[in-house]
Formats: C-alpha cells, structure tokens, sequence
C-alpha cells in the first residue's frame, strides 16, 4: 500500500469527524513468555489511519473548520536499540515517510497531550479497547477541567471514532478490493497446496506447514489467523488449531486459512478426503453444503439483507439434514426451533478485511445489514458431526466447511476465491496425483512491489 492511501483514509476520516481532536494508540507489544515476544502486528485501524507499524506509537487527529493537523508519537531513533530489535523510522521518518504534520518523541505522549486536548469540544477516542489509557485520559482531562477560571477546558463530548472508521472499512475501495484480492490468490495457493500434499498418514500440523510455506514463500508474513488444519472428528471442532493429530487414510480433512498480505487477509475453507476419494456417505453430506453454500453465494447482491443470505443457505443444510435423515419434520419448524444447531451452529459467513472477522455492522436499527457494493463477505456453511452419542453413529467424525469469498459488485457478485476445486469430481481430479505438490515445488518469486 503506498503512502497516498493512507492519507486519503486519513482525510476520509477527518471529512465525517466533527471539530475536536482524535487520538488513537497502537496495539501493545505482547508477551509470549519470559523475556519473548509475540510477533508484532499493528492494531488495524491504527495502522490503517497511519501506515505506522511500529508499536509504541500515538496517532493525533486535528480538526477546527478546514484546519487539519496529524501528529504521530513515535520511538525516536535509538542505534543500540536498532541494532538488537531492527530499524525505527524516528521522528524524521515519520514526517517524511508518513506524511506526519508533527512527530514527536512517543515517550512525551503524557506531556503534550493535555496541551492538545485543551480546548477541544470532543474527544474521537476507542474507549474500551484500553482501560488504563482511558483512565489516564479522563484523569487529564478531569484536571483541565479544574483550570476553567485560566480559560481552560477540556472536551465534553467523548466519541468512539470507530462509528466512523468502522464505516469506512466496511466499504473497501478499489484499492483495498486489489489487496484482498492478492491476499485470496495466496490463500488460494496455500490452501490448493496442502489439498495436493495429504497424505493419510501425515500428522495435520506438516499439512498446516505446507498450507503456510506457500503463503510465504508467495509474500505473506503472517497468517491472517491461526491455520485450521482438522481431520476427522477434529473437524467437527469450529476453530480446532491444535493441528496435532495424526491424518488416517479414510478421513476427511478441513483446512480453514488466510494469507494475510499488505495488511488484509484472505479466508478459505475447503473439506477433502485424506485420501483423494470420497466415500458416498461423504460424498453425500458435502454436496448438501455445496448445494447450501451455492445458494448463498447466489443471493448475495446489493440490498439482500445479511439475514437473507444466511436463510438461503440454512434452508438448503435443514433439507439436507432431512434427507440425511439427521432431522425429521417440518423445515420451517425445524429452523425456528433451532433444531439444526448441533450441526450448524455458527452464522453464514462474516466481513473480511483487514481483519479477517472485519469489523463492521451486521445491524442496523435492529435490521439486519443490506449489502452495498465494495463489501467483502465469506460465505461458509458447514455441517459437523462430533463424536459423542447424540450424533447419528454412521456420521460421527464428519465435519465439512465450505468458505469461499465473496465481494458485492453493483450488479451482483463476485467470488473472488472461485479458482479452488470445490465440486467432489473437482477436487477429486485435483488431488488424484497424491504427492503431486511435493514434486511441483519450484522457487516463487513476486516483485517486492507487488507484496507490499
Ligand atoms: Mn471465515
């Protein structure tokens, strides 16, 4: 993502923001254990306000009429520092770099930030998300408030900025739907990988390894979320990323994973026979959630509502747990009881962005969402059928996800994960050269401009 997208975010915001000053920090370093850190990853709207990776750092949004003013708090330059840890853009970078009006040392962000917040009629401010910083926000301005007889105030009003921002990310521009779209192709690869690379026998966490080799070595860092690899009754299991069980010859397997790339995640699903063929049980079971996910996807398109695509595919798995013989009765009845839910027990899908749950409204005013183009969605039902005694003995063991993703296009939609195999003959033709992968491997090399 180049600088110039930032700003425009940054200006989007500052065009609906009232006058007042916004403040957001990035997300806190996190300890793994002992003196070991978790990898460092930007808190999205942070980063999507700045294109500011570094933790330690404050964001200041100034508003008063066409006035604008942006300062960044950062860690200054530190060559000691440097040396053990990597590079800091200093205050110098995040002027020149960043497109900061101001920068200053983040280490004085207690000192200056009375000074800014004097005056101010509102405060844009994530409370919630940090209690001790919104402590000592409301301390300082508590005190300025004590100062009225010097002409001193602090804001009164106190706004979550996200009402704003969560808008604006809802809504993805060309630019973003780009993004995302590289970040699916990487999924894509990933997951397409470790479909040609099982082999029963395999313990799913070398499945997991081959899922996200690719996702590297085609520019991904990180993935936009712990890999998903299940097999069996692991499957069953809705967000199973233990990966440590051996893969048997008969099973089936759910990979779930995102690439995440230029700071967006793709998010796949796809359920596969360890051993390249489905039994006709599975066989069976998979196409009622093909079938549910088809219909889905076909509802998807500018003013259905969140709640209609979700019925569209519930509908399809209720028949197909009647034709199974999992449920009987009514359909209808079955769906208001929420008889279905020891098989289908999450919603039809979710935003996708840069966080991979994007954040956004599935309501409005009690409503559920109509859709809008520039929308990202996953659609992905699933069946699961855990091991335990009130689960039909023949499908225990079974768990089958399908998640394809989905954007909202001004004359429909478009699946923008459409090139995974999907249908049983498909993905049985794609993994029919079982180790084929293994003998595939060849260097992948992308233009660093095209990661970035
Ligand atoms: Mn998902």
């Amino acid at each position: 993502m180049s600088q110039s997208e930032f700003t425009d975010r940054r200006n989007r915001f500052l065009d609906q923001m009232s006058d007042g000053i916004a403040v957001f920090k990035s997300a806190p370093v996190c300890r793994r254990s002992a003196d070991v850190d978790h990898p460092y990853r930007p808190d999205s709207d942070f980063f999507l306000l700045t294109g500011f990776d570094e933790p330690e750092s404050y964001a200041v949004l100034l508003r008063r009429g066409i006035d604008r003013r942006f300062v960044l708090f950062v860690r200054p330059n530190d060559p000691e520092q440097e040396t053990w840890v990597g590079r800091r853009a200093g205050l110098e970078g995040a002027v020149r770099d960043f497109g900061a009006d101001e920068a200053e040392d983040s280490s004085r962000f207690f000192e200056r930030i009375p000074g800014l917040l004097t005056n101010q009629p509102r405060l844009y401010l994530e409370f919630g998300a940090d209690p001790t910083f919104d402590g000592r926000i409301g301390q300082i301005i508590e005190g300025l408030k004590a100062e009225a007889r010097k002409n001193i105030c602090g804001p009164w009003q106190i706004i979550d900025p996200r009402i704003i921002l969560w808008e604006i990310r809802l809504l993805k521009t060309d630019r973003d739907i780009e993004a995302i779209e590289a970040a699916c192709q990487v999924t894509l690869a990933g997951v397409a990988a470790g479909m040609q690379a099982v082999i029963p026998g395999m313990n799913e966490r070398e499945l997991a390894a081959v899922v996200e080799f690719e996702f590297r070595r085609r520019g991904s860092g990180h993935p936009g979320f712990e890999t998903i690899c299940a097999s069996g009754a692991n499957a069953a299991t809705l967000h199973y990323i233990r990966n440590d069980a051996p893969i048997r010859d008969g099973d089936l397997v759910l990979i779930d994973a995102g690439a995440e790339l230029g700071m967006v995640s793709g998010d796949i699903s796809r359920t596969f026979p360890a051993n390249g063929r489905f039994t006709s049980l599975q066989k069976r079971v998979y196409e009622w959630v093909l079938k549910a996910q088809e219909a889905a996807i076909a509802t998807v398109k500018q003013d259905a509502t969140y709640a209609q695509v979700h019925e569209a595919g519930l509908e399809i798995l209720v028949a197909g747990l009647i034709d199974l013989g999992v449920l009987t009765g009514n359909p209808r009845e079955l769906i208001e009881t929420g008889a279905y839910r020891p098989y289908f027990m999450h919603r039809i899908g979710h935003w996708l962005g840069a966080d991979v749950h994007d954040v956004g409204p599935y309501f409005v005013d009690g409503n559920s969402i109509k859709l809008r183009a520039g929308m990202v969605i996953t659609i992905e039902p699933g069946l699961y059928f855990p091991d335990v005694p009130t689960t039909p003995e023949i499908f225990r063991g079974m768990g089958i996800r399908i998640e394809d993703d989905v954007l909202v296009t001004p004359t429909g939609s478009r699946v923008l994960t459409v090139a995974l195999p999907k249908s049983v003959d498909a993905i049985e033709k794609f993994m029919n050269e079982l180790g084929c992968w293994w003998n595939n491997l060849r260097p992948v090399t992308r233009p660093e401009s095209e990661i970035a």
